[in-house]
């Protein structure tokens, strides 16, 4: 056990104890899950793929070329006083927000000047499957110093982000905000607030960690648990946790005039953290989430999972507020400052009166009549059964641990099921990639959703129509989880 190390990676007594007992857990996937022998992956270059992205152009013949140069590499930031190394997208922390139309020509020239293969995914955008970033999936790996031009037509308006899907790298701080606009939607607020959310390591990389929490070098007290996630909140318990790449002592200072009507965009690019997220002094209007509209919700808070997004307006007081993310369960918090007028900042360490109230979840959204899924019965029901193996710190989809998989299958056109269980005492914000699901209920009211958590005991189904073939991957947003096996495939078959 070397050093103190060890001391911040923190796991559940009662998590071991019910894997002990949850090898019986391991679910089985439905006969209709498997991939038949005579059914063909549809595979990121086939001509369907190139069929889908030739009707997207035409779909959008009006789209700008929108081009960005984007470039990872190997710096260092600066942590309250403190270098940290870390890797970063144009030396910046988070990256560049990207921005673009609704039917724009995104073409992204990344150049890797990393010491590793890397991709970048662009994270909720149902975009041709050959352009969404998964190494071996959809791509190979871009090598060390080589270049590869994304190339894409975001579909749809809101709040995305992309951020680097190679193994255990998002960490070291690859990632950043991508802006849907909709020039046809004009906007309704005067301010606008682009909030990453992330947690940081100070003296070691992610890999480290994983190496700890594999070793099975951890220490069960105190506990990390929340109510509102079900159990569990995590398994690190991180150094410091930052809002656009800023400690809660050097905060961001976001301005505006009293009055003015701010559109909040959060998004947790964090790997093992959920955040609770208020401004002191204010009422959220939730307006959308993944990037998709809700019937707008009032809440005091609102919980956002790793991958998720959330819209909120507010119209401003006069003052200055705290904009508070509380690392859920972890007893610390990311921290900016809202600043209409004078007054002192307040204590990057206080407890608006906001946080104390359970947070809006997703169960309190209903999507906007224009984004719901017609109710129609599921043609086909697909199980994702999530389960884990403590000692060994391996988490599965379905028994398997990835990239050892059995593909979720399914064909153009159709009207999928994908039911998550979650068996272990951990919550799991689920993500699809290359398509917005809706959360299955019987009204047919579940917000449109591509990350949706998966709390311990609870069963989430998503609603998923079937319009972009290929391989995409659906993964456990936990990037530890992630990388020790939380994944598998939903692949298109002919
Ligand atoms: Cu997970």
């Amino acid at each position: 056990m070397p050093g103190n190390r060890p001391l911040d990676v923190q796991l559940s007594r009662r998590r071991v104890l019910q894997w002990g007992a949850g090898a019986a857990f391991l679910g089985l996937t439905g006969a209709c899950a498997r991939t038949d022998d005579t059914e063909a992956p549809i595979g990121p270059d086939s001509p369907e793929v190139r069929a889908f992205a030739e009707a997207e152009s035409r779909r959008f013949p009006g789209g700008r070329p929108v081009a960005y140069e984007l470039s990872a590499t190997q710096s260092e930031v600066d942590i309250a006083g403190k270098r940290t190394a870390a890797w970063l997208y144009n030396t910046q922390l988070p990256g560049p927000i990207l921005r673009a139309n609704v039917g724009d020509r995104v073409q992204v020239r990344f150049r890797n000047q990393l010491p590793d293969s890397t991709t970048v995914h662009w994270h909720g955008l149902a975009i041709r499957n050959d352009m969404d970033g998964v190494p071996d999936v959809t791509q190979a790996p871009i090598p060390a110093d080589t270049e590869f031009v994304y190339d894409f037509i975001p579909p749809d308006p809101g709040t995305y982000w992309y951020h680097t899907h190679g193994d255990l790298q998002r960490g070291r701080g690859l990632y950043g905000a991508l802006i849907i606009d909709d020039p046809g939607a004009p906007a309704n607020y005067d301010a606008e607030f682009v909030v990453v959310l992330s947690d940081w390591l100070t003296d070691r990389t992610p890999s480290q960690v994983f190496d700890e929490l594999r070793g099975g070098r951890m220490r069960s007290m105190p506990e990390m648990t929340s109510r509102v996630l079900g159990g569990d909140s995590g398994d690190v318990r991180y150094p410091v946790y930052l809002l656009n790449g800023k400690p809660p002592g050097d905060p961001t200072v976001f301005t505006a005039r009293p009055g003015q009507r701010a559109r909040i965009r959060l998004i947790n690019a964090g790997d093992d953290t959920a955040f609770r997220v208020a401004l002191g002094g204010h009422r959220l209007t939730v307006t959308d989430t993944d990037g998709f509209p809700v019937e707008p919700v009032d809440t005091d808070s609102v919980l956002i999972g790793m991958g998720e997004r959330y819209d909120a307006v507010v119209t401003l007081q006069d003052g200055v507020f705290p904009l508070v993310a509380v690392a859920e369960g972890k007893g610390a918090q990311a921290f900016a400052v809202v600043r209409t007028g004078g007054g002192a900042a307040p204590d990057p360490a206080v407890a608006p009166r906001e946080v104390g109230p359970p947070p809006l979840t997703v169960v309190g959204l209903r999507a906007t009549d224009a984004v719901r899924l017609p109710v129609v019965d599921p043609g086909v029901t697909l199980e994702a059964s999530l389960g884990g193996h403590m000692m060994q710190y391996v988490w599965t989809v379905n028994g398997k641990a990835y990239p050892d998989h059995t593909p979720l299958t399914g064909h153009r056109d159709q009207r999928v099921r994908l039911v998550h269980t979650n068996p272990t005492m951990m919550f799991h914000p689920m993500h699809l990639h290359g398509h917005t699901f809706a959360v299955a209920r019987s009204d047919g009211s579940g917000p449109r959703k591509d990350t949706v958590i998966v709390l311990p005991g609870q069963t989430v189904a998503a609603d998923i129509d079937t319009t972009n073939p290929g391989q995409w991957i659906t993964h456990c947003h936990n990037d530890y989880h992630l990388a020790a096996g939380m994944a598998t495939i939903f692949s298109y078959v002919s």
